[in-house]
């Protein structure tokens, strides 16, 4: 059995555009709903979402068969959790609230074994390995994973190049809900001067020769996003799909329905 390739690492080298949905419902079933809408990637989101280990777990076996590419959010930076998601199988993670280059390389070093990095070996236990299936795991487990660290502070602004030339950090993904709280502008993620900082990001990033992400759930925005060079994007969230089309569905029959409530 051989190791498989992280399609999605290669495709933000290349500068292929991604476009990916993020899953919030935290269960197996709605996840497999989705697979094969015709997304890129969907992002298991373990810092808001209702997810534990074990959540994760039974959503990547139920998308396993599909060709969307999977990256599981962290809720945390701990390099312990790190472990246990890449020998869980996911090969490409999502890092919220990276703010200095030393937290970017600590998240290297949790995702890479010695030398390079710190992870622990646990081949025995982990799905990743197939369970000591995979004859050459260790010949491509450090090169197959992928690092989004996501910028979403002033302060991570700051600091924006160096995140962004970590080794090991494939793509930056501006957050831009904590961005604008941590400009003053809370609950105001398309607040003009919120909207001119993810814009300046994105080409700041791809000067430094990196894949630059966003999330928008606004089209308009997400096309201006990517004429600025976002080459991967989340365009929408489950939960608010849900909700949208269940309260557009019952706005047709009853008067004072249809609000569907903000984009995130
Ligand atoms: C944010 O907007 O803060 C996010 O983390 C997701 O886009
Ligand atoms: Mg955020």
């Amino acid at each position: 059995m051989r190791m498989p390739l992280n399609a999605f690492k290669r495709a933000l080298a290349e500068g292929r555009t991604q476009i990916g949905l993020f899953l919030g419902l935290g269960h197996a079933w709605s996840a497999e709903v989705l697979a094969g809408c015709g997304y890129d990637w969907l992002l298991i989101d373990g810092e808001h979402g209702p997810n534990d280990l074990r959540s994760i777990l039974a959503q990547l076996q139920a998308l396993a068969a599909h060709a969307e590419h999977v990256v599981v959010r962290t809720p945390d930076h701990d390099a312990a959790r790190i472990k246990q998601l890449l020998d869980g199988g996911v090969q490409t993670l999502m890092v919220p609230m990276v703010a200095t280059a030393e937290q970017a390389h600590a998240l290297v070093r949790a995702m890479h074994y010695p030398p390079q990095g710190v992870r622990g070996v646990g081949t025995a236990m982990a799905r990743a390995a197939h369970w000591n299936g995979v004859g050459d795991y260790f010949q491509h487990a450090d090169s197959e994973v992928s690092l989004i660290v996501q910028v979403e502070s002033v302060e991570g602004l700051a600091q924006l190049e160096q995140i962004a030339a970590v080794p090991g950090v494939d793509g930056v993904f501006i957050g831009p809900a904590d961005l604008a709280a941590s400009m003053g502008y809370l609950g105001q993620p398309g607040h003009p001067e919120v909207r001119t900082a993810v814009e300046q990001a994105l080409t700041r990033i791809r000067a430094c020769g990196k894949a630059a992400g966003v999330f928008t759930a606004d089209p308009v925005l997400a096309a201006s996003y990517q004429a600025l060079g976002a080459s991967f994007m989340l365009v929408g969230v489950d939960t608010l799909l849900l909700r949208g089309a269940a309260s557009n569905l019952a706005g047709r029959f009853k008067q004072g329905a249809g609000a569907s409530g903000a984009a995130y």
